[in-house]
């Protein structure tokens, strides 16, 4: 059956069929993950950085209940200023939010749906959800992590923020088989942090080998995608103190107020960046533009494994 809900636009078509390098980038980090203005300005420096390093970002969301692949600056700036009344997108919310034609900001989870059926293979974003500390008894795992494990996409981030059991988030990718790459680094970087005291699977220094072992995990058919970690640039990372002591802090009060479901991630991310004020923010501009810089490589790479 025809899919005529996906809608890729001119551009992302045009290089797809041309066999040029496209990065998908998600929309939750725009409506849900920054504040307006800042949110737009930043999805547009990404999609700019994407293009000065050799590829065709695809930012990619759920408008009027069409699968977008490929959004226009408008579009964009719609999201952002929208903003938290945009619903946030999972794989569980894409049949009725298109059925009735409404919008969703896409999750890491349905990036990855989307980009997949656009035939996309590379997606750059800031953080992935994962297991959340104490989901030993509220069951709270991120679909993200079924995601990785059933879709083949490569995600290129900077690690998972610790509002999130780490340990337990690892050990979910390895029973799904999702192999969980530090980039020029052992050590699965903790977002706003280059370290977390965790190790991660395989360490690769270069876009062409991550791009060569990604090919070959396509090439055996092994379904699911790929997880690439890549720490925050020196200069931006944030003291491990301040921000342990800002997610705890908001670790404590979500627990108070009772928070729970798709409400609990965008809780803990507007608290802990109310809690270190604009320092945060900085940090993770910075980081999605490390990520889309690698990204853009690695796709190419990806293109030139294809030949
Ligand atoms: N973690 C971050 N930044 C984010 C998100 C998570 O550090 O922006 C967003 C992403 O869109 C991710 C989603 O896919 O939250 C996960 O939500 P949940 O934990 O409800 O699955
Ligand atoms: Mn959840």
């Amino acid at each position: 059956m025809m899919n005529n809900y996906l809608s890729i636009s001119p551009e992302v078509k045009e290089a797809l069929s041309a066999g040029k390098p496209v990065v998908a980038l998600e929309s939750t980090i725009i409506s849900h993950g920054m504040p307006y203005p800042q949110n737009v300005q930043t999805a547009l420096r990404v999609e700019q950085t994407i293009r000065d390093n050799g590829a065709v970002p695809a930012t990619i969301a759920v408008i009027g209940g069409k699968l977008k692949a490929g959004c226009t600056n408008d579009e964009i700036e719609y999201l952002g200023k929208k903003g938290q009344a945009v619903t946030k997108a999972s794989r569980r919310d894409l049949p009725v939010l298109v059925a009735r034609g409404e919008d969703g900001a896409t999750t890491v989870t349905t990036t990855m749906i989307i980009a997949a059926m656009a035939g996309i293979k590379v997606f750059a974003t800031g953080g992935i959800g994962g297991v959340h500390r104490g989901a030993e008894t509220t069951m709270d795992i991120s679909a993200d992590l079924e995601e990785l494990a059933q879709t083949p996409v490569m995600v290129i981030c900077a690690g998972a923020k610790s509002i999130l059991d780490l340990g337990l988030t690892l050990e979910y990718l390895e029973t799904k088989g999702v192999p969980v790459i530090g980039y020029g680094t052992d050590e699965l970087p903790a977002f706003y942090t280059r370290h977390s005291g965790f190790g991660v699977d395989y360490r690769i220094d270069t876009p062409e080998e991550l791009a060569a072992a990604f090919h070959a995990k396509l090439a055996m058919g092994l379904k699911g995608g790929m997880l690439v970690t890549n720490p925050i640039p020196e200069q931006y990372s944030m003291p491990a103190d301040v921000i342990n002591k800002a997610i705890d802090e908001a670790i404590a009060e979500s627990q108070r107020l009772g928070i729970h479901g798709k409400a609990t991630t965008p809780f803990l991310l507007a608290k802990v960046k109310d809690l270190t004020g604009g320092d945060s923010l900085a940090a993770n501009i910075e980081l999605v533009l490390n990520n889309a810089r690698l990204a853009a490589l690695t796709a190419a790479a990806l293109k030139k494994c294809d030949q």
